[in-house]
């Protein structure tokens, strides 16, 4: 899109050659990632992910009428930094039975988000009929489903390859895979807070063996905790030398960590630190459509704010949230579709619903699909 550039007035000249390859196309490194963690200068370095971002979309903001479906809890993983999941016995575990998730697709929805835990009762094929009882019953509805923790344990207690778990799972009707359990690719912090769980080798052997297989992925990362910039500037530079190789990312989302009731120090929270994040990752991940504001660790005006550091996504109405408000999130578990517009507009953009691939819809009753 042809837009306008902005005249920037530089306080911290290490920005200028920055804004010099954004500009021209050219590819921002390793060091330009620090430079944009280090600047004081948040505000031009704003200006210039709004540029990238509106050179994309204009002033569109997409977002999605949506739900959040976690069918169970039970995980045979112990990570430090989870307060959702619960041991097989434990109080607070639940596991639901079709109806119920069911329940979670009605109201004229649009995309149903599901993920949970890695229940020790629940073999592969109960995964997979979760995704094509839902299809059958709603054929329109955009599935996003599992993230690549669970498909690589499906494909260990199934015995079979990623690469033939995800095959299945497109056939029953899986449209894409979220971007969860990536935490922080960094080794370091992957011993510190969630040894059980995969790190970069295996996250990004399921997403790209997803995308070969023509099922497009989102990706996150988790920060706001004890990495370093080092580490998240690494993170989205994996992601995106992953993205060349073997394209299908969606959006990327910075997901702000919510301490709850973990022990786990909370370093670099506050709303400065992320929109610096969202900004770096916009312009860092030059091959990639969209960053999302994710409004429900975030926070709905933070979020808003995000629209002008370089986000162009809302994710959705949502409703029902359990992750982060299991620890202890403040935001609301859902969003009305007109708080949603509101949110968007009050940042001068201008809302676009979408359905799961990012194809323009309009559901004409906005009191629909409200959380
Ligand atoms: O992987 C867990 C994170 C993720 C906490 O793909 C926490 O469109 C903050 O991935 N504080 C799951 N975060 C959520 C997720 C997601 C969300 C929205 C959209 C999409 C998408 C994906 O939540 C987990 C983990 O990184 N998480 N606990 C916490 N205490």
């Amino acid at each position: 899109m042809n837009i306008e550039l902005p005249k920037l007035n530089f306080r911290d000249r290490a920005l200028e050659p920055l804004w010099d390859k954004v500009v021209s196309g050219g590819r921002l490194d390793f060091d330009d990632g620090m430079a944009m963690y280090r600047t004081p200068d948040l505000m031009t370095l704003g200006r210039m992910a709004n540029w990238a971002a509106e050179r994309r979309h204009g002033k569109k903001v997409y977002y999605v009428l949506n739900r959040q479906c976690n069918p169970t809890n039970f995980c045979v993983l112990d990570c430090k930094f989870c307060e959702f999941a619960r041991r097989k016995g434990e109080s607070g575990g639940w596991a639901m039975g079709m109806d119920e998730i069911f329940g979670h697709c009605e109201g004229g929805i649009r995309e149903i988000h599901i993920v949970g835990g890695l229940n020790p009762d629940w073999g592969f094929d109960t995964y997979l009929d979760i995704v094509r009882q839902i299809r059958l019953k709603y054929p329109d509805l955009g599935i996003k489903a599992w993230t690549a923790v669970e498909i690589e344990w499906f494909s260990r207690v199934a015995k079979k390859s990623i690469r033939q778990v995800l095959q299945e799972l497109k056939e029953a009707g899986l449209d894409m895979l979220p971007g969860g359990g990536a935490e922080v690719f960094s080794e370091r912090v992957r011993r510190e807070l969630y040894k059980p769980k995969i790190g970069w080798d295996k996250w990004s052997e399921v997403h790209r063996a997803a995308h070969e297989l023509g099922i497009p992925t989102n990706s996150t990362m988790l920060f706001g905790h004890i990495e370093t910039y080092e580490e998240r500037v690494d993170h989205v530079l994996k992601l995106r030398a992953l993205q060349d190789e073997a394209p299908g990312f969606r959006t990327f989302i910075p997901l702000a960590f919510q301490p709850g009731n973990t022990g786990i120090p909370v370093n670099r929270a506050s709303a400065q630190e992320d929109a610096r994040t969202v900004a770096a990752s916009r312009l860092l991940l030059d091959n990639f459509d969209h960053v999302k504001a994710y409004w429900v660790m975030l926070g709905a005006e933070m979020a808003s704010i995000a629209l002008n550091f370089g986000a162009s996504d809302m994710d959705g109405t949502i409703g029902r949230e359990k992750i982060v408000h299991m620890a202890g999130a403040s935001s609301p578990e859902g969003l009305a579709t007109d708080s949603m517009r509101k949110l968007i507009r009050e940042a001068g953009k201008e809302p676009q619903e979408r359905d799961i691939f990012y194809r323009h819809v309009s559901t004409p009753d906005l009191t629909l699909a409200s959380a």
